[in-house]
């Protein structure tokens, strides 16, 4: 009886120690468990950050429409310009039938036309063909270092008396006023090869 009973008693004292060291390390665990949960709070800080792009988000799309709406009004108003352009064209067109007095032009006697060759080209006097109307006023410039004249009639013909610049030299003009319609020929008494015409409408 008495030593079955201490081994008992010591083994129920053992038993109740155990016991309780498990409860203690249970009640740490459970100490440590609520360390746990401290940890996650800071997890609820990033939700929001990830909700402030999906605003962001929704932000950019936004703008994304209102841009195609603002250019849908600026193609209309384009197709709506040229409609009006078209009517102005044609105003001008009419201003310049009534505007098509020219009362003046310059004709240019060109370097190295004192050499046979620029009649090739119709480019001893340039333009070789100028027309104007009644009475406009022509001036001739000799750009060549070579002295030239501006005689009306044919090489072939000779002078008619219209006009006549004699001899005009490197650098001077010489300019007539045409009062009468008609077709004028003139050509370079010193180098024959040198024609050119004035009409006059
Ligand atoms: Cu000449």
């Amino acid at each position: 009886m008495t030593a079955a009973d201490k081994f008992g008693i010591a083994f129920s004292i053992g038993f109740t120690v155990a016991l309780i060291v498990i409860a203690l390390s249970l009640g740490a665990a459970d100490k440590s468990a609520p360390a746990t949960p401290v940890a996650p709070a800071p997890m609820p800080v990033p939700a929001p950050v990830e909700e402030a792009p999906e605003e962001e988000m929704i932000v950019e799309e936004a703008p994304m429409e209102e841009i195609p709406e603002e250019e849908a009004p600026i193609e209309e108003t384009p197709e709506e310009v040229p409609t009006e352009e078209e009517p102005v064209m044609e105003e001008e067109h009419t201003e310049e039938e009534h505007s098509e007095m020219v009362m003046s032009a310059d004709v240019s006697i060109p370097e190295g036309t004192s050499t046979p060759g620029c009649e090739a080209d119709n480019a001893c006097y340039i333009e070789s063909e100028v027309t104007v109307s009644v009475g406009a006023t022509v001036t001739w410039t000799n750009d060549d270092t070579a002295a030239h004249t501006v005689t009306s009639g044919t090489p072939t013909d000779g002078p008619d008396g219209v006009f006549d610049s004699s001899i005009v030299m490197s650098g001077a003009t010489f300019e007539h006023t045409f009062e009468e319609a008609g077709d004028y020929d003139y050509f370079c008494i010193v180098h024959p090869w040198m024609t050119g015409k004035v009409i006059v409408e």
